[in-house]
Formats: structure tokens, sequence, C-alpha cells
């Protein structure tokens, strides 16, 4: 999802530093703040009333001076923008336990903007291999049977089928069982959803929270519908049922910051509903050299949200890389229609790799949807871990809305126990070898076949060569 190679920085102090990825920015004037622990909370309101009292807005809604976010799940604190004389008085406040400067993530979709690696199906691979089939009748079909659907793409196939033949894209059938995410909340902390995508048409997509001032809460970018296209999308979606929540955290140029994302993430633990029904697909990474995106990441962990990342697409080590070091995360990293992961030829289509690294899923030619393009006949393909990502948390959602709340350690189990192992090719460099399966046909259910009529089928898009609908 990144353009650029990181830059490992030399530590200095004990405490580390991670990288910080290029493309990263530092928001100027801008900080972290922490209490000491312990702080009364009279002490923290006294002090935060005169951070908001600085209050100064520019004309376009953004903070000129003033208090950002406030925070209470990994620490308690707060982010401002302080000028010198500001600063000074936090500085000297005794209940004051650190101030840092609030960074960025590293802006995922340069390359698909300006060098278009994701393309339309009509431009970049040939119409015959992919035909998208809509699930509106598999929403009012009765959950638990054995459901399979035809040429929803290669990486359906690859998620569902155990004897996957790397040979291109359309290569069997999407298996699943009709829960689709059916009662499960999952939250896209990315760039905006664009609900005006006729993509979305039937599925529960829902504007959550912007946490990006001086921009509204669509996706004026690009990054965070195709997240979300692949888990609630009408053709795409791998999780069509589930109630998807647009959590905005990353500007108009797909950049992140620190503080954005850890109030995002705060948010989903304190949103209405159990936490162990909620997951976060988070493929925002390269945060600039600050744990605290990790930290946040892990609270949540705790607080028992399902927590997904991406691993990045650096091809390095992702425990060198926020978020993808947070302990408890699942972290995917990409693979390829033949198998292997890709090596970074191109910047789309690298993957960190590693111990850090949970399991990989497709990341080459995933169809999605655009927020540019509002053409029902059209999909995008997407590449990356940025787009691995959010299958492995649709698995996650279809999983929780067959079996019910589970928590993050019964998931990361169940999902590393059921995935495909020993199939990725290449130079693994220390990460497992397992490709994320979707447990469906598994567990001693009958198979049926659930059909999709001609009306469901995209328009426009070629009938595929492959006739093929049976489970084999
Ligand atoms: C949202 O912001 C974008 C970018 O500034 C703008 O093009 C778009 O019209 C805005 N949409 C709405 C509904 O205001
Ligand atoms: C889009 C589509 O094909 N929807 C069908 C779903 O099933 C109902 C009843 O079986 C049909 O009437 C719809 O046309």
């Amino acid at each position: 999802m990144l353009l650029c190679a990181f830059i490992p920085l030399v530590s200095f102090a004990l405490a580390v530093v991670l990288p910080r990825a290029e493309g990263a920015i530092d928001l100027p004037d801008t900080y972290l703040v922490k209490f000491k622990e312990g702080v009364e909370e009279a002490v923290r309101e006294k002090h935060t009333e005169w951070v908001k009292s600085l209050e100064r807005l520019n004309d376009d809604g953004t903070v000129a001076r003033g208090l950002r976010f406030e925070f209470g799940l990994a620490f308690q604190g707060y982010s401002a923008v302080l000028d010198k004389e500001d600063l000074k008085v936090v500085r000297n406040s005794p209940e004051i336990a650190e101030i840092k400067g609030v960074g960025t993530s590293a802006p995922a979709l340069t390359y698909l903007t300006e060098e278009k690696a994701v393309r339309f199906t009509d431009e970049n691979v040939d119409p015959d291999i992919i035909q998208l089939t809509a699930l509106d009748n598999v929403t009012d079909s009765k959950a638990s049977q054995i459901l399979t659907e035809k040429n929803k793409g290669w990486n359906t196939v690859r998620l569902s089928k155990r004897d996957y033949k790397p040979n291109g894209f359309n290569n069997g059938p999407w298996i699943h069982d009709g829960y689709l995410g059916q009662g499960v909340d999952v939250f896209v902390l990315d760039s905006g959803v664009n609900l005006k995508q006729p993509g979305f048409a039937g599925s529960k997509v829902v504007d959550a929270k912007n946490f990006v001032r001086g921009t509204n809460i669509s996706d004026n970018q690009g990054h965070g519908t195709m997240c979300a296209g692949v888990i609630a999308g009408r053709y795409a979606g791998l999780s069509p049922k589930a109630t998807l929540h647009n959590v905005k955290i990353a500007d108009d140029d797909d950049r992140a910051a620190c503080d954005s994302t850890v109030a995002g993430i705060e948010y989903v633990v304190n949103a209405p509903g159990k936490n162990n029904m909620k997951v976060i697909s988070m493929s925002q990474t390269g945060f600039t050299g600050r744990p605290d995106v990790s930290t946040a990441v892990a609270a949540a962990v705790k607080k028992g949200v399902h927590v997904v990342v991406c691993a990045g697409n650096y091809d390095v080590d992702a425990c060198g890389v926020q978020p993808s070091n947070a302990p408890g995360a699942i972290v995917v990293g990409s693979t390829n229609p033949n198998n292997i992961f890709p090596t970074k030829q191109t910047d789309r289509e690298g993957t960190n790799v590693g111990r850090c690294v949970t399991i990989f899923a497709p990341g080459s030619g995933v169809p999605t949807l655009s927020t540019k393009n509002l053409d029902p006949n059209y999909h995008y393909f997407a590449w990356g871990t940025s787009i691995a990502a959010p299958q492995v948390a649709a698995l996650i959602a279809n999983r929780l809305s067959k079996v019910g709340a589970q928590t993050p350690e019964e998931i990361r189990n169940w999902l590393v126990g059921t995935a495909t192992k020993n199939q990725i090719g290449g130079n693994l460099r220390g990460s497992p070898n397992l490709i994320a399966f979707s447990g469906v046909g598994e567990e001693g259910a009958g198979v049926g076949t659930g059909r999709f009529t001609a009306a469901n089928k995209v328009p426009g898009l070629k009938k595929s060569a492959d006739d093929s609908d049976k489970v084999d």
C-alpha cells in the first residue's frame, strides 16, 4: 500500500525509535501529551479545560491552536496544537509525564492515482475471466447451508478452497455458509467510505465518525472505499451482511495522524455493542517513530476487540513497523495468484514479512470498489497488503456471525489453526507459511449449492468460460 521504502533510523535513546516510512510527515506544532499515572481526575480536567480555552480554528475548521483529541484507553492524555508559550506551560506542569510530536502514517495510494496501479476490469485483465455476482439473494437465503458462488475473483477461491490451483483468476467458486457477517460490526479505519458508491446498495454501510477536521466523512481519496468494498460490497464483498462503520482517520491524501488514529481506535472500543463482536480493519501503516498507535491497538485487543492490520508493502520485517508490531494485532501479509508472496518489484506488490506477520491473504488483483468511478459496471482491482487485511477482517466477521462472540485469542487460534499451511513458495524470511481460510465446509455440514441468477450479474461484464459451480 505504500509507495516508498522506509528509512531506518538509528536509535540513540533507550526508548525504541521506530523507523519512519517515507511519505509520513510530522504535523506542525502538534503534540501528544500524556498525564502521569495516578494524577487525579480533577487535575487532569483542569489542565484539559485550559487547553480547550486556547482554541482557535482555521477557516477550514482545522485546529490552529488548542485541543485536538482526548485519550483515556492506553493512557490518559490529549493531543493539541500548541504555540511556544503554551508548550512552556505544558512542560512546566507537574501532572504531565510526556510530550511528543504527532506524525502520520505513510500515504497509501499515491501509486494508484498517479500510476493507475488499480485499474478497471477492461483495462487490466481479460474481461472473460471475471464476472462478479451480487449477493442480494444470499442475503435472503438461510444461513448454515454451504453455498457456492462462481467467479467472484481468484481471491475468494484462494480463501475458500484448500486445493486452490495457482492458475489465474477464474479457477473455482467462493464457498461460504450464508452467515456473512450478520450481527457483526466491522469498523474500517481509513480515508473514509463513499456511501454513494452503488456497489454498497443493500449493504449496511454507515458513517460512524470523522476524526479528520477540515474534511467531510466521505472518501475523497479511494483507499477507504477500496478496503470497505471487499468487506461489504454487494458484489465483491465477503461479509455483505455485516454492519460496516466508516471511521475516518486518514485525510484526503490518505495520511492518518497518530492522534486521529488513536482516537478512532478508542471510539471503537467505546462504541455500543459487545467488543467481542467488533472487528477493526485498519490498512494504515508506516506511522512515524512513536509507538502510540501500536499501544492503542494492543489496548483495544485487551478490551476484546478484534484488530486486523496490514503488514505493509515495504518488503521488510513487520516487527519494525507500526502498527504491525502491536501485541495481539492480526497482521496480514499479501500473496499473489501463484501462491508466492510478491517481492517488491513494484511498489504496489511488496509485503512485509517475519514473525510479526500472523497470516497471508490475497493481495494482487482483488476486485473491490472505487470512490471515483460510481459506474456499477466497474470494479477496481486492488493490490497490496491494504486489500489483504480487510479480507481477513471479513473472514473473522463471518466466523463471529456463525459462532457468536469470541475473544481475540480464540479468533487468532481459529484463524491460524484453520489456515491453509505450507502452500506459499518463495523466501518466507521467518514468516509463517499460512494462507487465510474461511473454514467453511470442513465442519461436517452437508454441501449444497446456491446458484446465482443472471439478474445478479454485474451488467456489462462478459460471462466466464468456467461454468463450474461445484465444490471440489
Ligand atoms: C467532500 O469533500 C470533497 C473534497 O473536498 C468534495 O469534493 C466533496 O464535494 C465533499 N462532499 C460533500 C458531500 O460535501
Ligand atoms: C437480484 C436478484 O436476482 N434478486 C432476486 C432474488 O430472489 C427473488 C425471489 O427469489 C427474486 O425475485 C429477485 O429477482
